[in-house]
């Protein structure tokens, strides 16, 4: 199994941190995102939005998108499943990644692009601020109901959502979310995980 990806990339962490949860290694082929090598032929036969991460099984079965990628390594692989079997925490686990692709993580990369790229332009991160507080105000009233997003266990609902709340702490946001005392624990929870440090290079 291939993974191409970037150890930078939100998207690609993602994959590392299912594969560490399932003890299982791919090939990991860098692609270098500063040399534009995302948006070469090569990869564009794999990830047609010239974009990372694409996987390759060994039988030449090519995917990409970083969220149905995770839900596919979690069914396959054996291990830990990070999908509840419950029906309505597996309705929680998708409601929450779509709150992390819908009104999360855009706005959190508003913040972390600027700052990453020492462009710093602050009417961006002030939008990308004001954009992070409702979803990170509607899990903290969530999170004080139970340990994780969606019941007792890591899913792959904390799996969408690590990488950007990681990114926010890394340029300098704790303030934004430490208002979130249920967030801060779930955080705390969440980034002491193995299988997150693993796959942020921690
Ligand atoms: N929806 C895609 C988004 C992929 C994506 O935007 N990847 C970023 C890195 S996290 C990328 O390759 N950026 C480089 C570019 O836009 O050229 C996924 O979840 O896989």
């Amino acid at each position: 199994m291939k993974l191409y990806g970037n150890p930078m990339s939100t998207c690609t962490r993602k994959v590392l941190t299912v594969l560490a949860e399932k003890g299982r290694e791919a090939e990991f082929i860098n692609i270098d995102l500063s040399k534009h090598e995302q948006k070469t032929p090569a990869h564009v036969a794999r990830q047609p939005f010239g974009v990372v991460p694409a996987l390759e099984l060994d039988d030449g079965f090519i995917m990409y998108e970083s969220r149905a990628i995770a839900r596919f390594l979690d069914r396959t692989l054996p291990g830990n499943s990070l999908t509840p079997t419950d029906p309505k925490a597996y309705a929680l686990m998708e409601q929450f990644i779509g709150v992390e692709q819908s009104y999360f993580s855009g706005q959190a990369m508003k913040i972390v692009m600027e700052r990453f790229f020492n462009t710093n332009n602050e009417e961006n991160i002030a939008k990308g601020r004001e954009g992070v507080k409702r979803p990170l105000a509607v899990i903290d009233a969530e999170l004080a109901k139970r340990p994780f997003l969606a019941g007792n266990d890591f899913t792959l609902a904390e799996v969408s959502w690590a990488p950007y709340m990681e990114y926010l702490f890394a340029v300098g946001e704790k303030d934004l979310v430490a208002p979130h005392k249920n967030v801060m624990a779930w955080w705390e929870r969440v980034s002491s995980r193995p299988s997150v440090k693993k796959a942020f290079g921690k």
